[in-house]
């Protein structure tokens, strides 16, 4: 192994597709390992928890958990606040990002009523206020200021699954409301190493 290697599912989604975004605004020339679904039952053994994203640097043993990888890359590359207080509001941020998804998340694999319930329930009150307590954190356009660093990455994604509507049941309007998410969700869109990125996907 001579390059870094990231590993995900074959998705520009979730979890891997944020920290493939951060190595690739970080400029890190990485192996952008994508399992298939028939291969991870073995790939999932070899992982330390369990799941992925991994994020392997050459002599060093697997690093798993997608904040801790985020916050890794953003420190070795500039793009996560090196005053401690403020990285802490960041993580906080990625955190928070993480327990929606884990709600979120909860649902995928339920029945057709079941889902329709806690979606409902999600779209009610849940995201609501997960979005209104976000907006009162960030500082505009990005999370921290005028600079874009690994918590915004985190962001984007989250907002960009919110409001694609392919979740049933959570109306794609549901982030519209909270200027300062959409603004972040924007900048990250149009920043010049993401679109370069989504380009050479297509
Ligand atoms: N807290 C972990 C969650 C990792 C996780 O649940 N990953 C999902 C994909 S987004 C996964 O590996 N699912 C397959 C499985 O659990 O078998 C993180 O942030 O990386």
């Amino acid at each position: 192994m001579t390059k870094p290697k990231l590993t995900y599912f074959d998705a520009p989604a979730s979890r891997g597709e944020e920290c493939r975004l951060a190595l690739h605004l970080a400029g890190v020339d990485f192996e952008d390992v994508r399992v298939k679904r028939p291969e991870w039952p073995a790939a999932k053994a070899a992982t330390p928890f369990g799941s992925v994203p991994t994020y392997e640097v050459p002599g060093k043993p697997v690093l798993a958990q997608s904040n801790a990888i985020l916050v890794y890359v953003g420190r070795q590359n500039g793009l996560h606040p090196k005053d401690d207080f403020e990285a802490a509001r960041h993580e906080m941020m990625m955190g928070h990002v993480e327990d929606l998804r884990a709600a979120i998340g909860a649902t995928l694999r339920m029945g057709d009523e079941e889902k329709k319930r806690v979606r409902e329930a999600l779209a009610e009150t849940t995201i609501p206020a997960w979005c209104a307590n976000a907006e009162k954190q960030i500082a505009g356009p990005f999370f921290g200021g005028s600079k874009i660093q690994v918590a915004d990455l985190k962001l984007f994604m989250m907002v960009k699954w919110l409001a694609s509507g392919v979740l049933d049941h959570i109306p794609a309007t549901i982030v519209a409301g909270h200027p300062k998410l959409v603004g972040v969700h924007d900048a990250v869109r149009d920043h010049a190493a993401i679109q370069a990125w989504y380009a050479k996907q297509r």
